[in-house]
Order: structure tokens, then sequence, then C-alpha cells
């Protein structure tokens, strides 16, 4: 993409609305604009970012088993009376009168939804155990929205929906989706650590948030300092394994929200004890038979009996992740994007637009790079190499590609690592080696 045809509003102001790091960072890079309260528009760089998370969460919920499927935003109020939820959730639900006067709302989530699609067609226990998930907007009609895509009001999440016959199966499902959440952030660069937690308005009895550790986290948490150097998928187990010693071991290090952790009842020593805070990025529940039972989801058992279905949901916060890898990635420049996530891999940037020599060796470098099937930013603005380094690092493409008159004299390009600042000059060949590698 050449910037000069592209739609990036960056800004140099730092807008005085954004308290926290990643949601100024995010304003300033021209990622998403408020359009209401707690409601974002994704501009074009940050819904590149987006796009990669969500395909990341995808690929892992796939690899787990869990099979894809797309529900509708709006949901009947009908179904949230049958599980008992409709008065239950409050001022969170944004209700909906159609033309009709029918009651319908904007889901805050769907296990009403799912479970009614699914005890529709599945009769049998033969045709279980099953995962389903989506991926899709929800509506949350938060108290106080903050901290930008952090806390929307609307915001992109995925949940899924286990069903199994008994306890069982239910806990291998809830241990799968708990080994697929390790590896999930783990592709995005973070340290998840999953930590007992209290399930809230969505029930049940066992239930793990998932936490990454920043500073401006809006929860504070506990954990055995053992945490900090684990390599959690240095043994990892496949899918097919039993998932029992693995899921015991991650259980067994103490993690706590602060809803959970009891100063007097810590089995963590105080100086072995890491007090920090938190995002959520993922949460996961177990609740049996909460929604399938109000909602007769049964199957026929092996002799014909009448079997109520044991379900969980297993959420990712996807436009939460863009802002809490901003808060565990970025300097006193900009955003550090993590390859996996990064909204093109590599930056070019034209130090003297109009110089023919310039102008050629960019135009071949952005071709082959195109060819090559490597995302490229080109910068071909007539801007300042101050303002044009300074957005790059701003915007925090991992790596830099800078051509200037003087090093084409010496045959030379220079290549910066935005993580590690390092830079090397090197041959265009031998650049475009490295970034085509
Ligand atoms: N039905 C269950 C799991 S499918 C559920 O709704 N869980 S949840 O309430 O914990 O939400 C799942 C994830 O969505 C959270 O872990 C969090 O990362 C994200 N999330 C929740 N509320 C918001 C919000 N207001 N803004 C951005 N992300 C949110």
């Amino acid at each position: 993409m050449r910037l000069t045809r592209y739609f990036l509003p960056t800004l140099k102001e730092t807008p005085n609305e954004a308290q926290i790091v990643s949601h100024r960072l995010m304003l300033r890079a021209g990622m998403v604009r408020q359009t209401s309260a707690g409601i974002y528009a994704w501009l074009p760089l940050g819904y590149r970012v987006l796009r990669k998370i969500e395909q990341i969460v995808r690929e892992e919920q796939d690899a787990a088993g869990a099979i894809e499927l797309l529900m509708p935003t709006i949901q009947s109020a009908d179904l949230w009376r049958q599980s008992g939820r409709y008065e239950d959730y409050g001022k969170e639900m944004l209700r909906i009168k159609d033309r009709h006067e029918r009651e319908m709302l904007f889901g805050p989530t769907a296990e009403e939804v799912i479970t009614d699609i699914f005890k529709s067609y599945v009769k049998s226990y033969r045709e279980l155990p099953r995962n389903l998930y989506n991926i899709q907007w929800k509506f949350r009609d938060e108290i106080r929205p903050r901290f930008g895509v952090m806390r929307g009001r609307e915001f992109l999440m995925k949940d899924a929906y286990s069903f199994d016959l008994d306890y069982k199966g239910a806990r291998i499902a809830y241990q799968k989706m708990f080994l697929a959440y390790l590896k999930t952030f783990a592709r995005m660069g973070l340290r998840a650590i999953p930590m007992k937690a209290e399930s809230g308005p969505i029930g049940g009895d066992m239930s793990h948030e998932f936490i990454i550790l920043a500073e401006t986290g809006e929860s504070a948490v506990f954990c055995d300092k053992a945490w900090l150097e684990l390599d959690v998928l240095g043994n990892a187990p496949s899918y097919q394994e039993d998932l029992d010693p693995f899921f015991a071991k991650h259980t067994s290090i103490y993690a706590a929200t602060e809803e959970k952790h009891d100063a007097a009842s810590c089995p963590v020593p105080a100086d072995q004890l890491a007090s920090a805070r938190g995002i959520e990025v993922g949460h996961i529940f177990h609740f049996g038979t909460k929604y399938s039972k109000p909602l007769g989801a049964v199957v026929a058992g092996p002799n014909g009996e009448s079997i109520t279905l044991e379900m969980g949901s297993y959420g990712i916060g996807v436009s939460r992740l863009v802002a809490a890898i901003i808060e565990a990635s970025h300097d006193d420049n900009g955003i550090i994007w993590p390859e996996s996530v990064a909204p093109y891999k590599v930056g070019l940037i034209n130090l003297k637009q109009g110089d023919a020599a310039c102008d050629r060796v960019c135009e071949d470098i952005y071709d082959d790079l195109l060819t090559a099937g490597v995302e490229v930013l080109y910068d071909d603005r007539n801007e300042r190499p101050g303002v044009k380094f300074a957005d790059m690092d701003l915007i925090g493409l991992p790596w830099h590609l800078t051509i200037g008159p003087r090093g084409l004299k010496s045959g030379v390009v220079e290549l910066k690592n935005r993580a590690t600042g390092e830079k090397l000059e090197l041959s265009q060949d031998a650049a475009l080696a490295k970034l085509t590698a």
C-alpha cells in the first residue's frame, strides 16, 4: 500500500480524552475513531490488526475442534425470558422494540441463542460432543465505557459453546479450550495467566479468566511468581491426549483475581506472591445445565433415556486484544507490533521522494516485496525524513526499510528492527532476502 493513496489519519497531538497508553496510541496511529461513547469505527490500519487477531483466534479454535458459525447480533427477548436472564441482566442489556412492538435486544452474549439452535437439531448422544463458536459483535451498555476499545459498549468477541453428555465430557471440553487459549495468546506475543475467577452473570461452578499483566489493567490480581518465568507451552500436549496432567499443572500454580483471592488462606508465601494489575482477555466457564435445563436441551442417551446437556462457554475479547497487545508492547515512540498481528510487516521509507535514484529503488523494492507476498506500507509522501521516521515508529510496523541518497551512493539501504532498534546497512538484495525469508 502506498501511503499517498491510503487512509491513515495519524495525529501529532495526544488526544486528552485518552487516559491509557493503548488508547492514546490507537487514536494517534489512526486506528480507530469513536463515533458514540464506547462505540468505535475501525479505520483501515486498526481493522487490519483486528482481522489478524481474529484469524489467529479462529485458527486455534479450529485446531481445538471447535466449529465456526455465525449468529445474529439482534436477539429475541423471549429466549432470555425462558432462561430467566432477561430481567436479571439489568441495564447493561440494550433493549430494542421492532415495528411490531416485539421485544428484541442487541446480544451481550449468546448462551440462549446457541442452546436453542443446538437443541433444535441434536437429538441423540451419538452427535456429541460438539463445540460451536462465532466471532461476532456484542453490545453491553457499560455504565462507564472507558480506555477506548478496552472497555467498549460495542466490542468483538469470540464466543464458543460446548455441549456434552456428562460432566466428564464437559471437563474435557473445558480443558481443550484452556489449552487453546494459552496457544492463542502466545501466538500474539502475550503471556496470559489463567486465574481462578468469579463467573458473574454467565454463572457456573468452574471459571478461569485469562489475564495479561499490565499496569493499566482494570483489576487487581495475585499470582505465584513462578508464573512469570513459566514456559507455558514447553510440553504442551496434543488435543487427542489426556489433558488432565497439563490442566492440573497449570491450575495448581496459584493465580487468582481479586474477588477470589484471600490473603489469609493464600497458599503462596508473601515473598513468592506477585500482586499486579491485569487485563482480562479471555474468560471460560463451565455451567452444567444452567441454560440447557430451562431451555429444554436434551438428547436421548444410549438406553433411550432423556439426558440434559452439559455446557460451557468460552469468550475471547477480540477487539480488546488490540489494545491489550499495545499495552504489553510499546515504547515512548509508539506501538511495537508482534509480527503475527502487525498491520503490515514492512514500512518502506523513501527519504527523498522525487529523487530519481531513490524513487526507482523504492519502486523496485516495493514491487519485489508485493510479488513475494510481503505486506508492505510504502511511505511515498513528500515529507521530511523526521516526519516519516516518527510516523513509522508510531504505527509500529516490525521492519523499517529506509532508502536515502547517501546510502544508495555506497550501495546500501538501512533495515531497522522496530522492537530492538537494531539497524543494519545492507545491500538491496540482502535486505530483500531477509524480509522475504
Ligand atoms: N458468554 C461468555 C463467554 S462466551 C462471556 O460473555 N464471557 S465474558 O463476559 O467474560 O466476555 C468474554 C470476553 O469479552 C472477556 O474476557 C473480555 O475480554 C471481553 N469483553 C467483555 N466485556 C467487554 C467490553 N465491554 N469491551 C471489550 N471487551 C469486553
